[in-house]
């Protein structure tokens, strides 16, 4: 069965003002009169008045949109479901590769990954793959930092937790409250799903496609890599990066998967920018499950949400990363504890350079 599959172009009008989805890409364009979501889902969220182009990956005929102009198609990507016919979405990977490969400097890891992952799709013995992500620390050398004189550096901080856990609103509060106190700030959310990488990802999420649990597994990373030059450029201009999802759910997600070593899901993710703090929220009694938009996208499984879970309490015990658990309670208390958890760290961490992640050599 061949899936057709279209990123669509649509203006739409809501009434609630949210931005946060937004990368400098999207921001450049909202600038510019239209901006750009990631997620069809999150269509809703964005503000009245503005003008908005989607570019996520939908089936042709989208029911009840809630927004009321839909048009230009302007892309049309077709993947094909039949596992036997692998080489329609190798055909993919090289397609992005090439895409990638028309700026090989800055993404000299994410190409890498893409080439694993084709090699992960196209071949089966774990030998092979592990060799394919074994030197990527010695292929990230394409972000140095690039600090600024008189410029203290921005601090990285990153949510993680089970879906449902409040990333997403407490990610929001806290950007809120340090733009409030005129921090600069970006908040950023991964998957991104707003680039090509991100678009597969979006597709495989959404049950639309079908791959490999490594490859998956690399494209993940690979969508990381992508925003590595811009995120450390934003830190060396002494910009606060909030992240919801990181490297953490990266490993978590797939390291519950069967065959799926905890060892391989770190490799590709090494060397990262290392987060100055991870805070790590606990899913509320009940949850997830309850919520409306829980139970659609791959993984939103209360079995799939525990396992990943428990996989990130076991990250959370690495000392070379700094992680606070933060308990649950009243969405204000919540916040309350993350300004208490973050002022320190917002305080020193300028001080000192920022850290690799899961690097050996550290
Ligand atoms: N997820 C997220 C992964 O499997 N690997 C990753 O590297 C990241 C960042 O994607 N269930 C999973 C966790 C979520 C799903 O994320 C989509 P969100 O925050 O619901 O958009
Ligand atoms: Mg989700």
């Amino acid at each position: 069965m061949i899936v057709k599959l279209k990123a669509i172009c649509g203006i739409f009008i809501h009434p609630r003002p949210r931005t946060k989805l937004m990368n400098r890409r999207s921001l450049k364009m909202a600038s510019s009169g239209v901006a750009f979501v990631s997620r069809p889902e999150k269509r809703q969220d964005y503000s009245e008045g503005r003008r908005i182009m989607t570019n996520s990956i939908f089936p042709p005929k989208v029911p009840n949109l809630n927004f009321p102009v839909m048009a230009n198609v302007h892309q049309s990507i077709t993947f094909d479901k039949q596992p036997s016919s692998k080489a329609g979405f190798t055909k993919e990977i090289d397609k992005l590769i090439a895409e990638y490969q028309r700026n090989p400097e800055s993404y000299r890891e994410v190409i890498h990954l893409l080439k694993c992952a084709k090699e992960c799709e196209t071949r089966t013995e774990e030998s092979k793959e592990m060799e394919c992500t074994r030197n990527l620390v010695d292929c990230t050398t394409a972000s140095e930092d690039c600090l600024q004189d008189n410029v203290l550096r921005g601090v990285l901080i990153v949510f993680e937790g089970a879906d449902c856990s409040g990333k997403s609103t407490q990610s929001s509060r806290l950007e809120k409250d340090l733009k409030s106190r005129s921090h600069k700030v970006r908040l950023m959310r991964f998957p991104d799903r707003s680039t090509s990488i991100g678009q597969v990802i979006s597709a495989y999420l959404e049950k639309k496609l079908e791959m490999n649990d490594r490859t998956i597994h690399l494209l993940f990373s690979a969508n990381r890599w992508e925003f590595v030059q811009q995120m450390r450029k934003d830190l060396a201009a002494g910009v606060t990066l909030v992240l919801d999802r990181y490297a953490f759910s990266g490993v978590a997600y797939s390291a519950r998967k069967p065959g799926l070593s905890l060892s391989w899901c770190q490799a590709p993710e090494r060397g990262l920018p290392c987060p100055d703090l991870v805070v790590l929220l606990e899913t509320p009694p009940g949850l997830p499950g309850q919520t409306r938009r829980f139970g659609c996208e791959r993984y939103e499984t209360s079995v799939a949400q525990s396992n990943a879970s428990s996989c990130l309490k076991k990250l959370a015990d690495d000392p070379t990363v700094h992680w606070e658990i933060i308990g649950t309670g009243s969405e204000d208390d919540v916040h309350q504890q993350i300004l208490a958890t973050v002022e320190p760290v917002l305080l020193n961490a300028p001080n000192s350079p920022l850290g690799r992640l899961w690097n050996k050599q550290d």
